[in-house]
């Protein structure tokens, strides 16, 4: 063996505060090697890359070189320069999860945290869709990039989080830009393999609505998967174990299909990702909500309660999936996956099913906040919206979303709205028609009055004014 011939690197290096960089050097010969900052030996870096995960300040225009040894002497690089431009971003939200089982909000920021502004609960505030503030115990960083909000006993619903004057880990300390906001997202299992059903398998025909989120399974009987019957013995090697027995024939003919749900909490969201696998002899349809999801093993076309199966599945069905499917029509509350399981023939000797199923709402990151300067008003996802309800003869309450934002920099403040009413429109929103009513504290969403002379069978307009 030769001395050690390195050919190339390190090379200089260009990074930003918080980055990671990498030096390597291109050699033969080499057996050890030795990385050294500013002449001295680096503990640990004995490999043929060097990386430092975090850049910080401190490594500005260090000189980073490596020794190179083997049985015949040791060689050292030439010396490369790191640059460390300094960070002067502020830190930006990517991204927020509710998980009501541990009543947290874990809430993802693109970088490194100062500890004591991430763990400061006044730099955030949730909101959900009605504007009521959910409080929050405490603000724990994790990951240095994640802060969890805890919230016990948080429920399933849809929520804002606006976070303020959380700061980077960077020698700058870059603030966040104040009022940025995300809608957290919502992952749930649903439903295990194992999990539990309600079944219908009663041999008769529901029609279409025992597939509504809302009809009463009250009087289904209910059960562990795997659930299905076998002419015969159930076959050793199922990928899932029979749990619950359920129907096969009614004595007299075999019972073209069954019907199952499982009802989970979840929240109205534009899309989710339903994602599920299936155990299922021989065909099935899957519903979310009433809305046809996917069918397996079954023909197109309207199903009916004897529809057959396009598909035999044998004496040991497979597993099948996963499959992620989009859905759109998820409600406030309770949700209700409904399936019908389907023989191929009404002789079928067999009929199974089991599934897991699983909900992802995908959190979104509301556009920035306009930076100082900018008229605050621009924030789009403050503009309220109103719901009426009507109280007694002579009184009526308004509540909306959350107040707008104020047009005062920076931005963070909830304006005033003053409630006006009219009975007529004639000149439509600019009439002279509209008179006050009173203002609303700008930390609620709320309005009640019993100021409507003789309100009976007389229309009534509402409208906010934004006050500051
Ligand atoms: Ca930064
Ligand atoms: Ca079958």
């Amino acid at each position: 063996m030769g001395s050690v011939v390195i050919t190339g690197g390190p090379a200089d290096q260009t990074v930003m505060e918080g980055q990671p960089v990498t030096f390597t050097v291109m050699q033969a010969g080499g057996a050890t090697f030795q990385w050294k900052r500013n002449g001295t030996n680096i503990p640990g870096e004995t490999n043929y890359v060097f990386r430092i995960p975090t850049v910080t300040q401190a490594y500005n225009t260090n000189l980073f070189s490596v020794a190179i040894a083997n049985t015949n002497g040791t060689v050292t690089s030439t010396n490369a320069t790191l640059f460390v431009l300094p960070d002067t971003v502020g830190p930006q939200l990517v991204g927020a999860v509710l998980n009501t089982a541990s009543g947290n909000i874990t809430v993802s920021f693109s970088e490194p945290l100062n500890a004591a502004s991430a763990q400061t609960l006044a730099n955030y505030r949730v909101t959900n869709t009605l504007g009521q503030v959910r409080s929050i115990t405490s603000a724990t960083l994790v990951n240095q990039t994640n802060v969890v909000l805890a919230s016990p006993g948080i429920p399933a619903a849809r929520y804002t989080i606006v976070v303020s004057n959380v700061r980077d880990a960077s020698t700058g300390n870059n603030v966040i830009r104040t009022n940025s906001a995300v809608v957290a997202g919502y992952d749930l299992d649903i439903v295990s393999m194992g999990g539990n059903w309600k079944y219908n398998d009663s041999d008769t025909d529901l029609g279409t609505d025992w597939r509504s989120a809302g009809y009463s399974d009250a009087d289904w009987a209910s059960g562990p998967a795997l659930l299905g019957a076998k002419r015969g013995t159930v076959p050793a090697n199922m990928p899932e174990p029979l749990r619950t027995t359920i129907t096969l024939s009614n004595n007299t003919a075999d019972i073209p299909a069954v019907y199952f749900r499982t009802a989970f909490t979840a929240f109205k969201a534009p899309s989710a990702e339903l994602t599920f696998s299936t155990l299922v002899d021989d065909g099935a349809v899957i519903y979310l909500n009433g809305v046809e999801v996917r069918r397996i093993g079954m023909p197109v076309g309207t199903i009916n309660f004897t529809t057959l199966a396009s598909r035999t599945a044998g004496d040991t069905p497979a597993l099948e999936g996963p499959f992620t499917d989009i859905v759109t029509n998820l409600v406030d509350g309770v949700n209700v996956i409904e399936v019908e399981v389907h023989q191929a023939a009404l002789d079928s000797s067999d009929i199974y099913w089991a599934g897991q199923f699983a909900i992802s709402i995908k959190p979104v990151v509301l556009p920035p906040p306009p930076t100082n300067g900018t008229t605050c008003s621009a924030i789009a996802w403050a503009y309220p919206q109103l719901k009426i309800a009507s109280l007694t003869t002579n009184s009526v309450r308004l509540s909306w979303s959350e107040n707008p934002i104020t047009n005062a920099a920076p931005c963070n403040q909830r304006a005033v709205l003053t409630v006006q009413y009219a009975t007529t429109l004639t000149n439509g929103a600019t009439s002279g028609n509209w008179v006050d009513l009173g203002t609303n504290n700008p930390m609620t969403n709320v309005f009640s009055t019993t100021n409507l002379s003789n309100p009976t069978n007389i229309a009534r307009f509402f409208r906010f004014k934004k006050a500051n």
